[in-house]
């Protein structure tokens, strides 16, 4: 199971017709290559790396002010195998040494567009492609099988530690630019504000483009508002993530709204501390307080590699599109009596 988020129809691609071109601003060179060019003439890499929107758990911040946008749950974060050539590779082969190429930004366009011709596209600044170097895949493979049309069939750029949104399905283009993506999704959305910023007072231009998202944590089990089997502790499971490769290093538990609190056991996710592209497993079984009255709130809270905590409460990190929603976890749930 892996949620889907598009913007834009579903482009349909003939793999046979399928072209990925890599160019320069202002250079006339201009490489295209067919998709057996990417499997046949590059190394096959692989990265295990979750696709978080920035509008996961959107549906907590409609609850203190409306919001625009989709109504997610904790579910618009998805985990796969990806596989593919590396983009430096990519790059290299085409003539572009990713480390001193005069560029400032890296543009991915895809095959999808709008009833007006404007397809959707995103970029990432070259730092960040230089830092991430053998990581970003030009994936053709999702879980060892050709990449399902909605997750962006035949090709599509998996930037592990960043936003959904940058990672461009259905990817037909490669730009080396000054400028980041013109594309209304890089420019006029996935933007984070404060809370006393709103649709008639937003500057777009004011803050950069969301890249690594921060650190998240969500409980899967129990689901609220269920009736728990025992009255003395509760067994609770979830995924962790943070943005930027950083790992997991704690999630907390409380089964009284966060007063008191224990630690939940992780499952190693088999990748390096400082490069968690993939998502933590957690579990913990823990006292339900003594005095709860047939209701209690469970909890959790995790913190990455930087230290990096979650947010107490949603109220002071609600913005106008309802995204980077990483507030600590909370589901009510009853007590047997
Ligand atoms: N790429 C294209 N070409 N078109 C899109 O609409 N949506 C983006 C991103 N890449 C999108 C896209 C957004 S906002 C997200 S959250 C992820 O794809 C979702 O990826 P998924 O549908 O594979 O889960
Ligand atoms: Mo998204």
């Amino acid at each position: 199971m892996f949620f889907v988020r598009n913007h834009l129809p579903v482009p349909v691609i003939d793999p046979k017709k399928y072209q990925l071109t890599v160019t320069k601003v202002g250079s006339t060179k201009q490489v295209n290559l067919s998709l057996e060019d990417l499997k046949r003439k590059f190394n096959k890499k692989s990265v295990v790396s979750i696709v978080q929107c920035a509008g996961n758990r959107r549906s907590e911040m409609v609850t203190i002010k409306p919001v625009k946008g989709l109504n997610w749950g904790a579910a618009a974060i998805s985990n796969a195998s990806w596989a593919g050539a590396c983009l430096d590779d990519v790059l290299k082969r085409t003539g572009i040494d990713i480390e001193t190429v005069d560029a400032k930004h890296i543009i991915f366009d895809g095959a999808d567009a709008d009833p007006t011709g404007h397809n959707y596209g995103a970029s990432i600044p070259i730092e960040m492609a230089r830092l991430l170097k053998k990581d970003i895949i030009l994936a053709y493979e999702m879980n060892g099988k050709d990449i399902p049309p909605d997750h962006g069939y035949p090709v599509r750029v998996i930037i592990p530690g960043v936003v959904g949104a940058r990672q461009v399905k259905w990817l037909n283009k490669i730009t080396l630019s000054d400028k980041e993506s013109t594309c209304h999704w890089q420019q006029k959305d996935y933007k984070g504000f404060h809370s006393s910023i709103d649709w008639h007072n937003v500057d777009f231009t004011s803050v950069p483009p969301i890249y690594e998202l921060p650190v998240q944590s969500v409980i899967c089990e129990p689901e609220a508002g269920s009736v728990l089997e025992d009255d003395e502790e509760v067994t609770i499971k979830g995924y962790a993530w943070s943005g930027g490769g950083r790992g997991i290093v704690r999630v907390d538990l409380s089964a009284d709204g966060g007063k008191t609190w224990h630690s939940a056991e992780l499952s190693p996710t088999e990748q390096p501390l400082y490069k968690t592209y993939a998502w933590t497993f957690w579990e913990g079984t823990i006292p339900l307080p003594k005095d709860h009255k047939g209701e209690v709130e469970i909890v959790c809270k995790a913190a990455d590699t930087a230290y990096n905590v979650q947010p107490d409460n949603v109220e002071g990190i609600w913005n106008l599109r309802g995204v980077l929603s990483n507030a600590w976890h909370r589901v009510p749930v009853k007590v047997p009596k």
